[in-house]
């Protein structure tokens, strides 16, 4: 038989098209069957997808074809994350609304998917910037308002002065504005938060539970994000007047080595601590440049420390010290207290701010071996010790102080002990025309008022433009501002802010279960079916907020009793990046290769093999033109196989049963193929090591070619070389669905190879042949025996002395020395 020429183009559409007729991986609703839910994170449509989708979503169609054929009821949807700032910056640079944009993007970025031949279930697709989907966003907004999870806060943006308007993070570049270079400033406006932090101690204690699925590098990530510290609250008396200053530290062990005082910029006490005294300018004017400093800037450990003095003192209450009162800018309003007592011999940032502003350091915690002298120290000693100058503490070692000291003061009613996070309440306001409305409104006379349930969606109009100078076209638009007020029925005005987009992202996997229903965010035993989604998948860079948020909303959503689910991921799997010359692929690099390209020239098959052999999947890949060769030579040696076996094979299964009459050669490359069956599994279920698997099959066809040619001769042979070939495709089709799927047809194979149960190797085919091993004593053949070719060194010398031969030489005589070699000799020397 002709196979013709390996054509992907044709091979992949015919199937592709073949598939999506037969509705193949249409999921049902709910089955009695075990489910399988793998998801990977979906796309920002914008307009072309990169070799990063590619790898993405080829990892994870060969896990949902995997455990397809392993007999799971598989989920494997596809939506679009179409909110967002790049369609409003690509409505400024071209003319059209960023609804247009977005939707032929979608409408691309979807012919491209399925070009890629991905078992998706398309009839579950979501798009999040129809109201269908964000009108249940808004409800949830409603239900975490009612339950007080949601609030309003004055709270700084980016604004910039010459635009006149707020800059996203991203639109900010070296603390510019991104169109005219204006300087930008913090700007105090109102803006809702989600109440995140009141699940801080269950997004940390989840961690733990997740413990195997999830990668310990993103478990660490999170809960260095989280943040929880524990510590004390200590109050410091102002000297002359009726007010205390409270700080939060993790070391109140270090109380009596405390000689100054450091408050934010932002601290109410700040104001009354000035009033009237000649330090009053230099501290406004510092703490207005402080206020306009970014918190990561803030934060950063190689922040230049400065400050000012206040001309206010606090008394230390242990030492009755008088603590000049600082305002520092490495400290934060949103952490602790907003106060930090500084104990510069312990602590380097107070160090350094000591020494710049030659404040007094006074050691307290001496290191076992001791030594340390204030005048002499390069640094702040911040390891454990021994209190020394502590008064009827001194002698403690420093973490038992710790609680020693908190309740000598909690005693005096001035200290207690406290847990801080620094994770922040979320921000989901927005001053962005391209997101889901939020659905409240202004009325003159009863305030803020939410828009009743009934009145959802709040529809955001999709024919608008983002105003040239960056602006949300909403806040000119009257037919969207102008409403009603839905208690007193008088003129109201709607919010323009839109969610975070982070918003959407957080609960679109719970859609997917039951994507059209209308009546409801979710089917609950639809959800109840599918939660959670067994195997996430994505990039590393959402390792933190994407995947905390999304945590946060299922906590959310489970106290308000639309899921019983804890937690949305049970495992997660973050994919390396595609590099190519050892960068990331990137415009700015001019680095890219288009998939698109690299499919019309190589096919999907092709293109997805070189992605999973190139690299396990959790590490980075270079993209190189001669791997992708290399895969396609390899899918033309399959191809060419079956073309000559085409005619002496049968159709077949893999790892069909033995055939009687099998032969040494027989028996060889079926042991091959059986092993091939066993280790591919073990490398899938071992963390989807697809390249070691594709190995694996590389072996089994090299194998074949070899074994071929003697095999065609015997009727057992043929069947051996059609069990082989079955095999190969078989457990090759979930990477390269489309060419095993044609040489299985063409081989005169009923149905789909990706229908097939996943093959059970057979143990016995595992069992090495038989060999002939000799058997000498004292240097003379006096046997042969037969033993099989794994038996170990005892079996073969047990068997060699049950040889009658072999037992009549040795009767009577003392055996001084046996030597085994296996799988050739034994010597035995008697004397
Ligand atoms: C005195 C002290 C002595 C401190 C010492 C440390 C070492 P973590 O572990 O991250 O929670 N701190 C408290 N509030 C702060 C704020 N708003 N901005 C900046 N720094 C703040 O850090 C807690 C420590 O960070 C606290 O303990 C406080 O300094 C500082 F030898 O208090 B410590
Ligand atoms: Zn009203």
């Amino acid at each position: 038989m002709r196979f013709g020429k390996y054509d992907p183009e044709e091979i992949e559409t015919r199937w592709q098209k073949d598939w999506a007729d037969r509705d193949l991986f249409v999921a049902p609703d709910c089955a009695d069957k075990p489910k399988y839910y793998v998801l990977e994170m979906f796309p920002y449509p914008s307009g072309k997808i990169h070799m990063g989708h590619v790898r993405v979503y080829t990892i994870g169609d060969v896990v949902a074809r995997y455990m397809r054929m392993k007999g799971f009821n598989v989920l494997h949807p596809m939506g679009w994350d179409a909110f967002g700032l790049p369609a409003e910056n690509a409505a400024i640079k071209h003319g059209i609304p960023p609804a247009s944009w977005t939707y032929a993007n979608i409408a691309d970025m979807r012919a491209q998917l399925m070009r890629m031949g991905y078992s998706l279930d398309w009839k579950r697709e979501v798009t999040t910037c129809r109201p269908e989907y964000y009108r249940w966003e808004q409800l949830f907004f409603l239900k975490f308002l009612e339950k007080g999870l949601i609030y309003r806060k004055n709270s700084p943006v980016n604004w910039c002065p010459d635009c006149h308007t707020v800059l996203a993070n991203e639109q900010v570049e070296d603390g510019k504005c991104w169109r005219c270079d204006a300087e930008v400033q913090n700007r105090d406006m109102e803006q809702w938060f989600l109440r995140i932090t009141d699940y801080a101690e269950e997004l940390l204690d989840w961690l733990d539970k997740l413990g195997e699925g999830w990668p310990e590098r993103v478990l660490t990530m999170q809960r260095n994000w989280i943040g929880k510290s524990l510590g004390s609250e200590l109050t410091f008396q102002v000297e002359g007047m009726d007010e205390g200053v409270t700080v939060f530290t993790t070391r109140p062990d270090t109380l009596y080595g405390a000689t100054f005082m450091s408050l934010a910029a932002e601290h109410p006490l700040i104001e009354k601590l000035v009033a009237g005294r000649p330090e009053k300018a230099a501290v406004d004017e510092f703490c207005a440049k402080v206020r306009n400093m970014d918190r990561i800037k803030r934060t950063a450990d190689d922040l230049e420390k400065e400050g000012v003095f206040t001309g206010a003192y606090c008394i230390n209450p242990v030492t009755g010290a008088r603590m000049p009162i600082w305002v520092a800018n490495f400290v934060l309003m949103g952490y602790g207290t907003g106060a930090v007592m500084a104990v510069p011999a312990h602590d380097q940032r107070d160090f350094e701010f000591s020494a710049k502003y030659n404040l007094p350091r006074k050691v307290v915690i001496q290191p076992a071996e001791g030594g340390l002298a204030a005048d002499l120290m390069a640094q702040a000693y911040t390891e454990p010790g021994v209190l020394v100058d502590s008064g009827e503490f001194s002698g403690l070692p420093n973490e038992e102080a710790k609680k020693a000291v908190t309740d000598h003061l909690a005693a005096k009613g001035i200290g207690k002990t406290t847990v801080n996070y620094r994770l922040r309440d979320w921000n989901v306001s927005r001053q962005r025309y391209w997101g889901a409305p939020i659905p409240v409104v202004y009325c003159e006379s009863c305030g803020m008022v939410p828009v009743p349930e009934k009145d959802l969606p709040v529809v955001l109009p999709e024919d608008l433009q983002t105003l040239p100078d960056g602006r949300s076209p909403l806040t000119v638009t009257e037919s969207f501002l102008q409403t009603t007020c839905p208690k007193c029925g008088g003129a109201a005005r709607r919010e323009t802010d839109t969610f975070d987009t982070f918003m959407e992202s957080s609960w679109y996997f719970m859609r997917y279960a039951s994507p059209t229903v209308a009546d409801a965010p979710f089917d609950r035993p639809a959800l109840d079916y599918w939660m959670p989604v067994d195997q996430y998948i994505g990039g590393i860079e959402h390792a933190i907020l994407h995947l905390l948020y999304a945590r946060f909303f299922v906590k959310a959503l489970r106290d308000l009793g639309y899921t019983a689910e804890n937690e949305p991921f049970k495992a997660l799997l973050t994919q390396g990046m595609v590099l190519k010359d050892g960068a990331k692929m990137s415009k700015s690099k001019g680095n890219i290769v288009d998939p698109g390209e690299m499919v019309a020239r190589h096919g999907a098959d092709t293109t997805r093999l070189f992605m999973l052999f190139a690299a396990p999947p959790e590490k980075d890949l270079d993209w190189h033109e001669t791997g992708v060769e290399g895969a396609g030579r390899f899918l033309g040696r399959i191809w060419r196989l079956a073309e000559e076996l085409a005619d002496v094979t049968a159709p077949s299964v893999a790892c069909a049963p033995a055939p009687s009459a099998i032969d040494a050669a027989g028996k060889d490359l079926r042991r091959k193929e059986h092993e091939t069956v066993r280790k591919i599994a073990a490398d899938l279920e071992r963390g989807f090591q697809f390249n070691t698997a594709i190995s694996a099959v590389m072996e089994l066809v090299n194998d074949l070619y070899q074994a071929k040619d003697a095999l065609k001769e015997t009727e057992s042979g043929r069947a051996v070389l059609s069990s082989a070939l079955a095999s190969v495709l078989t457990v090759l089709s979930p990477m390269t669905p489309h060419i095993c799927q044609e040489i299985w047809t063409r081989l005169g194979n009923q149905g789909l190879v990706s229908e097939l149960p996943w093959p059970a190797y057979d143990e016995k085919a595992l069992v090495r042949d038989e060999v002939e091993v000799v058997v000498q004593v004292n240097g003379k053949l006096r046997g042969r025996l037969t033993v099989p070719a794994d038996a170990g060194k005892e079996e073969i010398e047990k068997l060699a002395f049950s040889e009658p031969n072999v037992t009549r030489h040795v009767e009577g005589k003392t055996v001084k020395k046996v030597v085994v070699i296996p799988g050739k000799l034994v010597n035995i020397v008697v004397a």
